[in-house]
């Protein structure tokens, strides 16, 4: 059965695939997947490779390179859960690639339902890297992931027991929101304030000072660079402005 599931996948195009029962998903911040779906068992965990987008100095190809990898995985992640649900009569639910996320002042949106890093490792497609991104053994760092749980009973793939980053230490001098200083943590607020400088902070800032602000300067606020692309940010849900600790790395990119 692991076979089939592995055949389809690749055939729609996607890099590669892993299979991980749930009893080896360890994600200690993460909520219980039975709290998500019970009867849960396992997770078909699916690897994309990113486009070279993350390369450009101009955000908007970087950005748009990541929505396009994130439209694929999406609509990939919906075919591989119909055809577990058509081919074996089992239940299936996505785990989106980024949003939607728990939105609240207290987690601040930086933790996800499912951690699809922590499902990777379990699922063998790689193991964390001193930027603290998942990093396949083939594709390198920069790799995206989704999955799909299932209440299939399904065995994990060994997992990779060589550790794949070198500790060269670029992508740590490379951050720009020193963001990676403390090995084995991200500095989410650090990171987010220039990966995503459009994001809710700024949103909530921009409209405090609308409100407090007399008509003209309103008027005057509208016309300002930071209006626009606050606007923009909020209907394409973020754009990112930072790729560095991705595209910095070395490994896959020999
Ligand atoms: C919220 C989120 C963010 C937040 C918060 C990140 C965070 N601290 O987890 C912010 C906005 C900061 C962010 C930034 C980025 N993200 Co993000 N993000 C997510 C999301 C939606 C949820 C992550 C989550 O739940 N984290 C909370 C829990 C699970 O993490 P944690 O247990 O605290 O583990 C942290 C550390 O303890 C450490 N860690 C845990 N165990 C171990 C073990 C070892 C040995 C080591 C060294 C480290 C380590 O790693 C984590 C990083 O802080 C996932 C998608 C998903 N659903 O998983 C994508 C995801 C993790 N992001 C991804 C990417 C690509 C990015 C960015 C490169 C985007 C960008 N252009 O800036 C940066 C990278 C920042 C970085 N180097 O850490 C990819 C990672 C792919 C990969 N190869 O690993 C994911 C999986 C999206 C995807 N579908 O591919 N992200």
């Amino acid at each position: 059965m692991k076979e089939k599931i592995k055949e389809f996948v690749l055939s729609l195009g996607v890099d590669d695939v892993g299979i991980a029962s749930i009893k080896d998903y360890k994600s200690p911040r993460s909520p219980d997947l039975q709290s998500i779906f019970p009867g849960a068992k396992s997770l078909v965990v699916l690897a994309y490779k990113e486009l070279s987008n993350c390369e450009s100095e101009n955000m908007q190809i970087a950005t748009g390179g990541r929505l396009d990898t994130l439209e694929f995985a999406r609509s990939s992640n919906y075919r591989v859960a119909r055809f577990l649900e058509r081919e074996f009569k089992a239940k299936a639910m996505t785990v989106p690639p980024s949003y939607p996320l728990y939105m609240s002042y207290e987690t601040k949106g930086t933790l996800g339902d499912v951690s699809l890093r922590h499902a990777a490792i379990a699922a063998g497609l790689g193991n964390f890297g001193r930027h603290n991104l998942v990093i396949h053994p083939k594709i390198g760092t920069r790799v995206a992931f989704t999955a799909v749980m299932t209440n299939l009973d399904l065995s994990s793939d060994p997992p990779v027991s060589e550790r794949l980053c070198t500790d060269c230490n670029i992508c740590v001098e490379n951050c720009p929101a020193h963001a990676l200083d403390e090995e084995g943590k991200t500095d989410d607020m650090k990171c987010l304030k220039i990966s995503q400088p459009y994001g809710i902070g700024s949103a909530i800032r921009f409209w405090t000072k609308f409100a407090e602000s007399s008509t003209e300067d309103q008027k005057k606020m509208v016309k300002d660079v930071n209006f626009w692309r606050l606007y923009q940010a909020g209907f394409i849900g973020f754009q990112y402005f930072c790729f560095n600790c991705m595209k910095s790395c070395p490994i896959g990119q020999e």
